[in-house]
């Protein structure tokens, strides 16, 4: 088979990091063959959803006071267990646990720091629905002798991770990442249970057709966006626009990478800063994103920029192409907001 028909997600991250870190140890490669392992695992339960018992509630309430279902506890677990073997992970932090697992104390070892939401939108599973893992990762300065302090070394703004990604479970399953050379997609075969190259250099659209949000919390939106949602379905976007939901922040964005448009999660009544969380949801969303050539923002700045003051707290989210997400910034502004 020609080389670049045949990729897997380890050998094209084994081939960026030879090409931009010529004595690269191999170490990130070994890193995401962990994350590629334990969305295999969750993948394949996920598939089985319905004729295997994994599918409700866990009967428990997780940090964010939301049910736990049994796939996330099934998906915290695997990510947990295949990174932490991993042999260089200090720190571990998930939606689903309140503190950050230490894993290694050693900076020189433990030297990366993987963020993640094991499975987000998991009671979209009851129905069949697409949902996703999503993923952060840092890296420890090299020779950090300072104690290791698990909330600092986690708390840093989405500029400074080093590579970040997500797993759609969807019609089939992709995992999409980037180390800050682009954007690329690997489609999982279940045939022989690689992910392969589908989609090299994946980049989002300056304009797309859909925009994407939750219009039930449309009467508590701030005036900009609800003015903004006026004007595209008006058709004062200078195209007709489609409104497209699924209610799964992977699935939803997914869509807006390949397609283009706009996904927002606004303030609302509910959620007065915005219901998605910055660490494990907004962070590496905004780092593909702007890999590929679109924008993220809280309404008002970069979600990148955004100093972390908590691992669960939230940010209001909006990104997509450049062409709506900056019209959508001019009309914020003009309020002032
Ligand atoms: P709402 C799923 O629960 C999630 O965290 C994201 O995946 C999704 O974008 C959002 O919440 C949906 O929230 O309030 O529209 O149901």
């Amino acid at each position: 088979m020609q080389e670049d028909v045949f990729l897997t997600a380890e050998q094209h991250i084994q081939n960026e990091q030879q090409r931009s870190h010529p004595h690269a140890s191999g170490d990130f490669s070994w890193l995401l063959s962990g994350i590629a392992l334990a969305t295999k695992v969750v993948a394949a339960q996920i598939r089985r959803a319905g004729l295997v018992d994994v599918v409700g509630s866990a009967g428990t309430t997780n940090v964010q006071g939301e049910t736990v279902q049994k796939l996330d506890v099934l998906a915290n677990q695997a990510l947990l267990t295949c990174l932490g073997n991993r042999g260089n992970v200090g720190v571990l932090a998930s939606e689903e646990n309140e503190e950050p697992v230490v894993v290694l104390r050693d900076p020189h070892y433990g030297k990366y720091v993987v963020i993640f939401d094991p499975l987000d939108g998991s009671s979209n599973i009851d129905v069949n629905v697409s949902v996703g893992t999503i993923f952060s990762i840092f890296r420890r300065e090299d020779g950090d002798t300072a104690p290791l302090d698990p909330a600092a070394d986690v708390l840093h703004p989405g500029t400074q991770q080093v590579a970040a990604g997500y797993v759609l479970y969807g019609a089939s399953t992709m995992l999409v990442y980037s180390t800050g050379s682009g954007v690329h997609g690997f489609t999982l075969d279940p045939s022989f249970g690689a992910y392969v190259l589908t989609h090299r250099n994946m980049t989002m659209p300056d304009s797309g057709p859909y925009y994407s949000v939750n219009e039930a919390n449309l009467a508590s939106f701030p005036a900009g966006y609800t003015r903004f949602l006026a004007a595209l379905r008006e058709g004062r976007g200078g195209r007709n626009y489609s409104s497209r939901y699924v209610g799964s922040l992977v699935a939803d964005f997914h869509r807006t990478l390949l397609k283009g448009g706009i996904f927002l999660y606004p303030p609302t009544g509910r959620y007065d800063k915005g219901k998605l969380r910055l660490m494990y949801e907004a962070n590496p969303i905004a780092f593909l994103a702007e890999q590929a050539g679109g924008m993220a923002t809280d309404g008002a700045r970069r979600i990148l920029t955004i100093e972390p003051e908590g691992l669960h707290q939230r940010t209001p989210l909006v990104v997509g192409s450049r062409k709506e997400v900056t019209l959508l910034m001019e009309m914020l502004a003009g309020d002032g907001k």
